[in-house]
């Protein structure tokens, strides 16, 4: 483990403490026992269609994310996405990998790891099988032992390349069809074997091993710690009617694994939808069915609290994991969207041939503050806007904001983003700064206020300044020099 990532759980054992703080003697769980939250990243928006999402054919407007339909290799997005994560509690991203120069593979090693505000967060390879070994009949799997060496020559050593005991991660897809051949667990004990004799690696593979009835204790022996990553077909939702009875065959089929001995990440969805990228699968919608829009959410967190949660393991670092942070073909996105009215109609000759008649919202960052209110034990409410933090919008607020201006949140003199710094700073976009992405929202939260109420409570020498327009702002967003301090201060400490 590196200095960095120590700091890293040092950082959120101080935000246990703060966060306990603020809400008083509230009986918790110890700070070992909080889950790790991950979520499935996909890098690959540089090559891929936006219009074959079901978000961006939505009518009569699109759910577009906040980030916009924007290519996954572009820094503002990343430093958006890792703020986003910081709202919901994701401290790791497993990210999507299709093999050695792959547009994944490009945009994680020299986008992502390399990104100025790349240690706020860890990172892991999802190794996308379907993409290297052929298909499920006949399979070839002698692209694995090049793959893992690759990926400890380039990845394995980076400092925030996500460890469990000291060990790189590697969660690889479809294990439960791949390795019913013979030939694939002889080829990942040689993947491990020569990753361990060349770099003196000892991967921790995660198998996604939880899926059919009958937990395959056999083929999961293959693996570290196993996982779902198609929680809309293991659970049930995948006849289109979602109900109570699809979170208790997650549950049990956690549960089933648990008791064959296997490390269990348990994996969580918001729901399915991937009509508008492939044929023949039923859309799940986000509520369940016989319920409304309004009860948008209430399939996810009972995935969490009942099925997720209940199956961390300490062994597997209590993971969870979400399926996913941006994997729109498929709308599990948690991503934050634009906030738009609820609507069931799509751009489609009939209307519905996407949404199946299931209605849909531009909804913000509801998932995101959903996973981070169910995942951390009393967390204080934190409202956008309410910059005295005293639970309301009001004038103080504006006071309070001005006051804080530039504040920033310094670890080891260097300025970090996290959910520390959005407890003790109306840092809203959670950063590490208060200044003009914050003014924004604030703006959002108080729309009687102007920029002037500002201007005039700061004393800047160039108040134009804050004229700023809000594209303008948001293309600062995130900008910062690749020789910040803090990579210089992670180096200096390792
Ligand atoms: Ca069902
Ligand atoms: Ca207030
Ligand atoms: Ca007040
Ligand atoms: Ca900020």
């Amino acid at each position: 483990m590196s200095p960095f990532h120590w700091t890293h759980r040092l950082r959120q054992a101080a935000i246990a403490v703060a966060a306990v703080g603020l809400l008083g003697p509230t009986p918790r769980a110890s700070a070992s026992d909080e889950p790790t939250v991950g979520a499935y990243y996909y890098p690959w928006w540089d090559t891929h269609d936006w219009n074959e999402t079901l978000r961006a054919r939505m009518a009569p407007t699109d759910h577009r994310p906040t980030a916009g339909y924007s290519p996954s290799s572009n820094p503002d997005v990343i430093a958006e996405h890792i703020n986003q994560s910081h709202r919901g509690n994701i401290s790791l991203w497993a990210s999507s990998w299709w093999g050695p120069g792959s547009i994944e593979d490009t945009v994680l090693q020299t986008r992502i790891l390399t990104h100025p505000r790349a240690g706020e967060l860890d990172y892991a390879v999802h190794y996308e099988s379907t993409g290297r070994f052929g298909s499920f009949s006949s399979p070839d799997f002698s692209t694995l032992t090049p793959d893992f060496l690759y990926l400890a020559e380039n990845v394995f050593d980076d400092p925030n390349y996500y460890r469990i005991d000291g060990r790189p991660v590697v969660f690889m897809y479809v294990t439960r069809a791949y390795f019913n051949d013979p030939d694939a667990a002889p080829a990942l004990a040689a993947a491990r074997q020569a990753v361990q004799s060349a770099y003196g690696y000892d991967p921790y593979v995660v198998g996604d091993e939880v899926f059919g009835s009958g937990f395959n204790a056999t083929r999961a022996s293959h693996f570290d710690a196993v996982t779902t990553f198609d929680v809309y077909a293991m659970s049930g939702m995948n006849d289109g009617v979602v109900t109570p009875s699809d979170i208790t065959r997650a549950a049990t089929k956690y549960a089933q694994a648990e008791s064959a001995g296997a490390a269990v990440i348990p994996g969580v969805t918001p729901g399915y939808n991937d009509r508008a990228v492939r044929d023949g699968n039923q859309a799940t919608g986000r509520y369940y069915s016989g319920q409304t829009i309004a009860d948008a959410g209430a399939v996810f967190t009972d995935l969490i609290d009942q099925a997720g949660l209940p199956h961390v393991n300490p062994a597997s670092d209590n993971l969870l994991l979400v399926n996913s942070f941006n994997e729109w073909h498929e709308d599990t996105q948690i991503e934050a969207t634009i906030l738009a009215p609820p609507s069931s109609r799509d751009d489609s000759p009939s209307g519905t041939e996407l949404t199946q008649g299931k209605t849909y919202e531009g909804y913000g960052t509801k998932y995101l503050d959903l996973l981070r209110r169910h995942t951390t034990p009393g967390a204080p409410n934190l409202i956008d806007g309410d910059a005295d933090f005293d639970g309301d919008l009001d004038h103080d607020d504006i006071t309070a904001f001005a006051a804080s201006w530039n504040s920033e949140n310094l670890i080891d003199g260097v300025r970090v983003g996290g959910y520390a710094s959005r407890l003790t700073r109306p840092d809203f976009n959670y950063d590490g700064v208060v200044d003009f992405a914050d003014w924004f929202v604030m703006r959002r939260a108080h729309p009687a206020v102007t920029d002037a109420t500002l201007r005039a409570l700061l004393t800047i020498p160039e108040p134009e300044s804050l004229l700023l327009t809000f594209s303008a702002v948001a293309a600062h967003v995130g900008r910062r020099p690749l020789s910040s301090n803090r990579k210089a201060n992670k180096g200096a400490t390792q």
